[in-house]
């Protein structure tokens, strides 16, 4: 394939940018009365507006030039299909098989995957239904009550966010708690109030290595067996989802409460696999189903809707179109949904460490920007905080911007205020107020120029019915797909995470050298061997 930067879409993009970059939202919206219509796509029960964009007819036709000659659609088509595209670690990449219909068939080197799916799913069904019905009940016979995810990163990211999400589907006679850092704070702070005997642990660790959560499974362990008074009581308080079923074994719980998943299902990638047990304890597992049928809706609509009404490929390509051409750094998510707390921190990982990439495919650096950092919070709470930027500062932050037609509180009301000011924010983005309309409105001389929004500042606008299992499903599938495509642009692997790998190694090497008691012979840098011995020093005077 012809190097990014010179091929042909690119370079029509650039040229393309050169012309219409600095052209103003106000004036493509007067320019264009059809406008809203020309730029808005409906898939997988999601409406996307995307007329709040700097962009043009000539823009999407340039954008999906470049994903076609991108091989977008090929790439896609070898996720599909089970090909190994997650080539540095040589495997396949079948988030999508995790919700796959019963009776589909998708083969790795050769072999169906969904039926093991679904014998997956029927076992968490089965389990998660005598919880949530008392027929399975702790070591004392106590019903369980509480459910605690120990996982972190992949394995906790999309639990803990689809929890509040759809807590108005979940068994609000249970707690839910999730404990991912190696700090003893989250752990102590997420049990100090449970009682043992009415709690399950579940480990959550697709490689049931990670220091964080088996560090903290070890505490939950010595907890429960303080707390209980019995080694016993183990079996009935762990349950486990990982690939490393050893591992599980040699922790000791029990191969009844024990789900598998695979290696072709990527950390960030897994909250729909058995790594969302805790997710259908909460919502029960016909709802953990519609979510299951939300996320398949949107990978049919990814894999076959025609590119120009994609909505995942138009979102991928809007991001590269700010991301590389504009020189934007950022992407705001922002939910008008309190339930959707966690969204932006979930995208966050599913982005970041899909595409925060510097080399290509082939290993060679690239001479492109790759993933945008994303961040967000959910409106209205960020208006009050950070929108000024937004509004006046100096940097171009293309937004998306995602709400609900009907509420979920009873306070419906209230709900009406909420999506007020979503369209009011991307309405006031993206045509701002100018001096003149300011003055007209009395405003004084000396202040006008301070008031002064100027505009211009794109948005997607992600409308869906409810917030319901569903609809999450396909939300979520929507930026997983969107991610896709921006990988796939790039020419980068968009699922391994080399990058995350020497913190961890030095950190392994350090913990010795904490330990009091042994004098390390410390070798490295001179500030971290400052700092670890400051640190030593002021630990033994606290201690
Ligand atoms: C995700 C990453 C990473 C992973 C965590 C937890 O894609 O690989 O966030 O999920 O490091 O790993 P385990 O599930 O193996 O404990």
């Amino acid at each position: 394939m012809t190097a990014l930067k010179s091929s042909p879409a690119w370079k029509a993009l650039k040229a393309h940018h050169a012309q219409i970059g600095n052209l103003h939202l106000r004036a493509m919206f007067n320019d264009d009365p059809g406008r809203a219509d020309r730029f808005s796509a409906e898939g997988g029960g999601l409406f996307l507006d995307y007329s709040k964009n700097r962009i043009n007819a000539e823009t999407v036709r340039l954008l999906l030039g470049l994903a076609e000659e991108r091989g977008v659609a090929n790439r896609r088509d070898d996720m599909f299909s089970g090909e190994k595209i997650n080539v540095t670690e040589r495997r396949a990449v079948l988030h999508i098989a995790l919700r796959a219909p019963r009776g589909a068939r998708i083969e790795v080197d050769g072999a169906d995957v969904v039926a093991d799916v679904h014998k997956v799913l029927d076992a968490m069904a089965e389990f998660a239904a005598r919880i949530r019905d008392g027929r399975y009940v702790g070591h004392t016979c106590k019903r369980i009550r509480n459910v605690v995810n120990i996982g972190i990163g992949g394995s906790f990211l999309g639990p803990q966010m689809a929890y509040r999400a759809l807590r108005a589907f979940g068994d609000r006679s249970m707690n839910f708690r999730f404990v991912a850092n190696v700090d003893g704070t989250d752990f102590s702070e997420a049990t100090q109030d449970l009682d043992a005997a009415e709690t399950l642990f579940i480990i959550s660790s697709k490689t049931f290595t990670t220091l964080e959560t088996m560090t903290n499974a070890t505490a939950a362990r010595a907890w429960l067996v303080e707390k209980v008074g019995s080694d016993a009581a183990v079996s009935r308080h762990f349950a486990a989802v990982s690939t490393n079923i050893e591992g599980v074994t040699k922790f000791g719980v029990d191969p009844a409460n024990t789900f598998g998943f695979w290696d072709w299902v990527g950390g960030r990638y897994s909250m729909d696999s058995a790594i969302g047990l805790s997710t259908m304890i909460a919502i029960g597992a016909e709802n953990f189903a519609a979510m299951l049928a939300g996320f398949h809706a949107m990978d049919e609509h990814f894999r076959t809707a025609p590119p120009a009404r994609n909505l995942p490929l138009l979102l991928g390509l809007l991001t590269v179109w700010y991301n590389n051409f504009f020189g934007a750094q950022t992407i705001g998510i922002m939910p008008y949904a309190a339930a959707l707390a966690r969204f932006p921190a979930y995208l966050q990982q599913l982005q970041m460490e899909s595409n925060g990439k510097h080399v290509d495919l082939e290993g060679h650096p690239v001479d492109y920007q790759t993933g945008p950092i994303v961040w967000g919070e959910p409106g209205t709470d960020g208006q009050h905080s950070f929108y000024q930027l937004l509004h006046q500062g100096t940097k171009l932050v293309p937004c998306d911007m995602i709400g609900f037609c009907k509420p979920l509180s009873p306070l419906a009301g209230q709900h009406d205020l909420l999506m007020a000011n979503m369209f009011a924010q991307a309405e006031a983005l993206a045509f701002g107020k100018t001096a003149a309309e300011l003055m007209a409105e009395g405003s004084p001389d000396f202040q006008t120029p301070f008031r002064v929004t100027e505009g211009n500042r794109p948005t997607n606008t992600i409308l869906a019915d409810t917030l319901d299992p569903t609809t999450l499903g396909s939300l979520l599938a929507l930026y997983e797909h969107s991610v896709f495509t921006q990988g796939a642009v790039w020419s980068i692997d968009s699922f391994d995470q080399w990058g995350v790998e020497l913190g961890k190694v030095l950190a392994g090497r350090i913990i010795p050298e904490l330990r009091l008691g042994v004098e390390p012979d410390l070798k490295h840098d001179s500030s971290t061997n400052a700092l670890i011995v400051r640190f030593r020093s002021r630990r033994k005077d606290a201690s």
